[in-house]
């Protein structure tokens, strides 16, 4: 093995060429880095362009090299909605799962174990990439991006370890930006207005300074780095799973259209582990009724 590059020495030549050089999430680049896809990810970063994103914590889940020791005195994660004990509240498929026995449970804090072990070369990847950044005098003219690509469950609600559900845990990920030009680095701030991925590419067009196509979907987030007072109030969450949803996400409220299955409304500000569904709450109703059409209209 590469210590530079973590690359296997016995793959040959091309192959190698191919993995340093080209999309390193498939199969065949994989099998060079037996297991150290991001820190060849880091590598190529710095070598070759700034745009890859490191592949950890997401599948295949394993301990990482170099820190295994890490987090082994973890405690153990409880948020009130873990295992929810009654989801006569929830949508049927849902009220099939069972409560998770506790093969699962340690199953669930392994791979939590893990995830969090996997993340730590990460940010060792970023620091490389600042530092070569600021070794060519670009680290401040350089707008970055830092994000996950979902959310991902630990048993909240009964769901072992998946992502593709409307709950908050799979939704919500880490995202920060930074652009000194526009928002100095001596004052970082939380944003708590609802901005998502669809943001990135109009984001990327402005600061181009290129015109945003009609057809992209998100707004550029350049206004709420100036502090504009402007901005959406809903965003879309949809996904395929069975059954299929479709739900509008505002800053108080999530109301959720499951196909063929009941509707949920969760309060997040009284209820932000959504374990009491109130979508059938007479008090809700004109509320149902206001964010269905809402929801109609994206
Ligand atoms: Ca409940």
């Amino acid at each position: 093995m590469d210590s530079v590059t973590g690359l296997n020495r016995n793959c040959g030549r091309r192959k190698r060429e191919r993995a340093s050089r080209r999309d390193l999430h498939n199969d065949d680049c994989r099998a060079c880095h037996e297991g150290r896809t991001t820190p060849v990810l880091g590598f190529s970063a710095l070598q070759l362009s700034p745009d890859r994103d490191p592949n950890a914590p997401h599948a295949q889940f394993h301990d990482a090299p170099g820190y295994e020791d890490y987090y082994y005195d973890l405690p153990p994660h409880r948020p009130p909605s873990f295992n929810e004990e009654d989801v006569s509240d929830k949508p049927a498929w849902l009220q099939a799962l069972p409560l998770m026995n506790n093969n699962q449970i340690a199953q669930v804090e392994t791979r939590r174990r893990q995830q969090l072990q996997m993340i730590r070369p990460v940010d060792d990847a970023i620091q490389d990439i600042f530092s070569l950044l600021i070794d060519q005098g670009r680290l401040d003219n350089t707008f970055v991006f830092f994000m996950g690509d979902n959310g991902y469950f630990w048993g909240e609600h009964r769901i072992p370890m998946e992502k593709n559900r409307v709950y908050e845990e799979a939704q919500r990920v880490p995202f920060a930006v930074r652009f000194p030009p526009l928002a100095p680095v001596e004052e970082p701030r939380v944003e708590h207005r609802l901005v998502a991925n669809i943001d990135i590419a109009p984001t990327i067009y402005q600061v181009a300074g290129m015109p945003i196509p009609a057809h992209v979907d998100g707004r550029s987030l350049i206004p709420l780095l100036r502090g504009s007072s402007r901005w959406r109030s809903a965003l879309l969450f949809e996904g395929r799973p069975n059954p299929a949803f479709q739900a509008i996400r505002t800053d108080r409220f999530v109301y959720v259209e499951n196909t063929n299955q009941r509707s949920e409304l969760y309060t997040l500000g009284r209820d932000p582990y959504q374990l009491e569904n109130v979508a059938d709450d007479p008090g809700y109703a004109e509320l149902v009724k206001e964010l269905s059409a809402r929801l109609a209209e994206f």
